[in-house]
C-alpha cells in the first residue's frame, strides 16, 4: 500500500476518506487535505525526514505542547490538536520508515503568505504572543533540541569562523567588507545566550520559525486563530521568537533584495508587531525579557545574516539557492537591516515604551 494510504488507514479519523490531495504551501513537509464521508476534513503530513533527523523527537515535543495546549482551550479552532492513531499513539511510521501525523483541519480559516494589509501582522503577533502566554508554564527544559544550538549566536559566529579558515571555494575575498562588519559585531553577540545561561532570561517554549505562513487566522476577519508547524519547538528565548518575526516581517524589503538601498526597518511594521505581540503575552514577559525586546529584533537579524555568510563561503549547502551569490545577497540584505537597527536604536526603544505603556 502506498504511504499516504497506510497513514489515512491507521489514523482514528471520523468517517471514510473520501478525498485526499496536496495542500498549502509548505517547503518543509509533505501535507495532504483529507475529506471523510463524515463531513470532516484533516490535514495529514509526512515529517521531511531529511531536515528533521530525528523525527519521534520532534513528535514527542509537538504532542507535549499540543496536549498542554488543549487543557487550556476549550474552542478547536484556536490550538492545533493531534488525531491519535488507532491504537493511541501521536503519530504513524510507513513501512519506509516515513513518520506521519494527523490534525484536525482548522475551519473557516486562512493562511496567508505575505500580509494583505498591516493588520494581519498584527493578528501574526497576537497569535505567537498568545502562544507565548499560553505555555508561560510549560516545563520547556524538557523538550528536545530537533535542531541543536538553533539560536546560539556565539555557535553560529563559531562556524563563521570555521568556514572563513577552511574557505573551500576561496570565495572570502570577494566579500571582504561584508566579514568584517560581521566580525565587528561579534562582541555582544552572547547577550541572549548569556542571560539564559545566567538565568536572567527564563528558558520558556520558542517556536522558532515565526512567520505569518505559520498562523491560521480566521476566513472572514483575519482574527488570529492559532499557531502552527510546530517542528522547531524547543527551549529558548521569547526573545527569538519576537526577533524572528520582525527580522522577516518588518522589513522593506525581501530577504534577498539585491537593492540594498530598499532595505531597512519599517517602525510603523515594528509598532504594529510590537502592539499585537505584548498585547497577548505582555504580562508573561519579565522586565528583562520586554526592554530586551529591541536586542532580540537585532540579534536574530544580525545571527541570520551569520548564518547565510557562512552559507556562502562553505558552498551554499544549507540555504537553496536559485542564483550566484544568493546567499551573498542575503547576508547583505541582513547586514543592512542590522545597521538600519542600530541608527534607530533609540526609536525601536521609544516605540516598545510607548505600546508598554
Ligand atoms: P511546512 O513545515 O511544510 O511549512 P506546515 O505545518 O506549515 O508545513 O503546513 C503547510 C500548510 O498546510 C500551512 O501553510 C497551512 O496552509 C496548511 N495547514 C497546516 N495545518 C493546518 C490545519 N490544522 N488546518 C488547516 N490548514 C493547515
Ligand atoms: C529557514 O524553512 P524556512 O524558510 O521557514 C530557516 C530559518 C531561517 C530562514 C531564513 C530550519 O526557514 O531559521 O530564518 O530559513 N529554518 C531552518 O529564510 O533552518
Ligand atoms: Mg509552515
Amino acid at each position: 500500500m502506498e504511504p499516504l494510504n497506510q497513514a489515512l488507514a491507521a489514523f482514528a479519523l471520523r468517517g471514510a476518506p473520501l478525498y485526499a490531495g496536496r495542500y498549502g504551501s509548505g517547503h518543509i513537509n509533505d501535507t495532504y487535505a483529507v475529506a471523510c464521508d463524515s463531513g470532516l476534513m484533516y490535514i495529514v503530513q509526512r515529517v521531511n525526514g531529511t531536515v528533521f533527523p530525528k523525527p519521534w523527537e520532534l513528535m514527542e515535543n509537538i504532542a507535549a505542547v499540543t496536549a498542554f495546549l488543549g487543557r487550556r482551550t476549550a474552542d478547536p479552532r484556536r490550538c492545533l490538536r493531534l488525531v491519535p492513531t488507532r491504537d493511541g499513539g501521536p503519530c504513524f511510521v510507513d513501512d519506509q520508515g516515513g513518520y506521519w501525523r494527523a490534525f484536525p483541519f482548522i475551519t473557516n480559516s486562512v493562511c496567508l503568505q505575505a500580509p494583505t494589509r498591516p493588520e494581519d501582522f498584527y493578528q501574526s503577533g497576537v497569535a505567537f504572543g498568545a502562544f507565548q502566554r499560553q505555555l508561560a508554564d510549560f516545563p520547556a527544559a524538557t523538550l528536545h533540541e530537533p535542531i541543536p544550538n538553533f539560536h546560539n549566536t556565539p555557535d553560529r559566529y563559531r562556524k563563521l569562523h570555521q568556514a572563513l579558515a577552511e574557505d573551500p571555494l576561496g570565495r572570502a575575498k570577494d566579500c571582504q567588507a561584508e566579514i568584517r562588519a560581521y566580525l565587528d559585531r561579534e562582541a555582544g553577540a552572547d547577550s541572549i545566550v548569556k542571560g539564559l545561561a545566567e538565568g536572567a532570561l527564563p528558558l520558556r517554549v520558542t517556536h522558532n520559525d515565526t512567520k505569518l505562513n505559520n498562523v491560521m487566522l480566521d476566513y472572514d476577519t483575519h482574527e488570529a486563530l492559532c499557531v502552527i508547524d510546530l517542528d522547531t519547538i524547543m527551549p529558548g528565548s521569547a526573545l527569538y521568537d519576537y526577533g524572528d518575526s520582525i527580522r522577516f516581517g518588518a522589513a522593506t524589503a525581501a530577504e534577498d533584495e539585491r537593492d540594498l538601498g530598499r532595505m531597512g526597518l519599517d517602525l510603523e511594521l515594528f509598532r504594529t508587531y510590537t502592539r499585537g505581540f505584548l498585547s497577548a503575552c505582555g504580562d508573561s514577559l519579565t522586565e528583562r525579557e520586554l526592554r530586551m525586546l529591541p536586542v532580540g529584533a537585532r540579534l536574530m537579524t544580525l545571527e541570520c545574516g551569520v548564518r547565510f555568510l557562512t552559507d556562502y563561503l562553505s558552498g551554499d549547502t544549507y540555504f537553496k539557492i536559485s542564483r550566484e551569490g544568493h546567499n551573498l545577497d542575503r547576508a547583505r540584505t541582513q547586514l543592512r537591516l542590522v545597521e538600519d537597527m542600530e541608527r534607530k536604536w533609540k526609536e525601536m526603544e521609544q516605540i516598545v515604551k510607548e505600546v508598554r505603556a
